[in-house]
């Protein structure tokens, strides 16, 4: 540094210090010179060009920048919004018979698919509101259903109301990122892209626009099967699940509107699992319904974002496990099937006996943060299988 620069320097905070507001004019550098050096290490922390290659320009709740090795810029925040500014929907469950039936088609098509991705304010608890992130207003979000060999022309339009970005990635697509460059959209906007199930199974989507994990912990999760060319087995009942986190500021039970807490997230300490978005969802109204003599299948998944689960019926026990959701192959009599995070299973079983069967995540203490269902079952009993005995 030359005599002139220092000269002009010294100069200069000597005009700071006899300034009537020098106080202020200190702070004022002092909060720059944070705001810089965040900003720059935060950019080094993480691998920028590919974040953005797959489409994921991390939004990072605020606060969790400096703790990302992750794949995003670290500039993107979760954004605080006015919980009043949103749609108040009445339920935010998916009703898990709200599936479409087998396609019956020995020949592929082209399928077109239009979701919407819309934010919602609605409760995880009875009395405590929580702004969703959703498809189509549902957690989960709607059940796809298309035949392998199908091409499928997908349009996400992402709602106006919308307060981030939002995208879709199917486990069913091949394909860099799975779709989600190709649909990452603005608000008020739609965007489309095709792709060819090229595998059969069952898959889940979620969204991965900016920081993935708080998109699908927020609600934007759902599944897609892909039919193999025969179809699966006829069945009597065919039912949707999906098990996922919710990560709340307050406590589990606070009967108040909670915001969603990233460190919480990062920390994989959920304060409620849930079966279909909130508690209650497959308990209320009896849960899903089925007679003595049905076969059931069920089409379970798990949007995470942290806890595999260890899927079980109580008092049951699986004719068929199709593990990892793999159509190629089965297990027979199986009690408790693992579904991973971002995976699937599918399960059936053929319902012998009357009565309210819980479905569960065996990992059991979770049943007290929500994780918990209903299949009921009408019918006779026959009490050569179930009854009390004297000794
Ligand atoms: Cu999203």
């Amino acid at each position: 540094m030359n005599t002139n620069n220092k000269t002009t320097i010294c100069s200069c905070f000597e005009k700071i210090r006899n300034h009537p507001q020098s106080n202020l004019i200190y702070t004022g550098l002092i909060v720059l010179l944070v705001v810089v050096i965040w900003g720059i290490s935060s950019y080094f922390s993480s691998s920028t060009k590919l974040g953005m290659k797959m489409g994921m320009d991390m939004n990072m709740p605020m606060g969790m920048h400096m703790l990302s090795f992750g794949p995003g810029d670290g500039f993107h925040v979760h954004k605080k919004v006015d919980p009043n500014f949103f749609e108040r929907v009445s339920d935010i469950s998916k009703d898990p018979a709200d599936i479409p039936g087998p396609l019956r088609r020995n020949q592929p098509k082209l399928v077109e698919i239009d979701l919407v991705a819309k934010e919602v304010v609605s409760n995880i608890a009875p009395v405590t509101p929580f702004h969703y992130w959703t498809f189509n207003g549902t957690v989960p979000g709607p059940f796809l259903r298309v035949r392998v060999g199908d091409t499928v022309k997908l349009s996400l339009k992402n709602d106006k109301t919308s307060s981030h970005d939002h995208s879709i990635d199917l486990h069913a697509v091949t394909g860099p990122g799975g779709g989600a460059a190709l649909t990452e959209v603005k608000l008020g906007k739609t965007k489309t892209m095709q792709f060819k199930a090229l595998k059969p199974g069952l898959f889940v989507y979620h969204c991965a626009a900016g920081n993935a994990p708080t998109h699908i912990a927020l609600g934007m999760y759902g599944m897609i099967l892909v039919e193999p060319e025969q179809g699966l087995p006829p069945v009597d009942k065919e039912f949707y699940l999906m098990q996922g986190e919710i990560y709340t500021k307050g406590m589990m039970g606070e009967r108040k509107f909670q915001e969603f807490d990233g460190m919480k997230m990062i920390q994989e300490r959920p304060e409620y699992i849930v079966f279909n978005g909130r508690t209650g969802a497959l308990v209320d109204n009896g849960g899903i319904k089925a007679k003595v003599g049905d076969t059931v299948r069920l089409f379970v998944g798990n949007g995470g974002v942290s806890k595999i689960s260890s899927f079980h019926v109580i008092g049951e026990i699986f004719d068929k496990v199709y593990p990892e959701a793999a159509f190629n192959r089965t297990l027979d009599d199986v009690q408790t099937t693992v579904i991973p995070n971002g995976g699937a299973t599918m399960v059936e079983l053929k319902m012998d006996y009357p009565g309210d069967y819980v479905l569960v995540d065996h990992a059991l203490t979770r049943i007290d943060r929500g994780a918990w269902g209903l299949l009921s079952v009408s019918g006779e009993k026959d009490k050569t299988i179930y009854s009390a005995a004297s000794k």
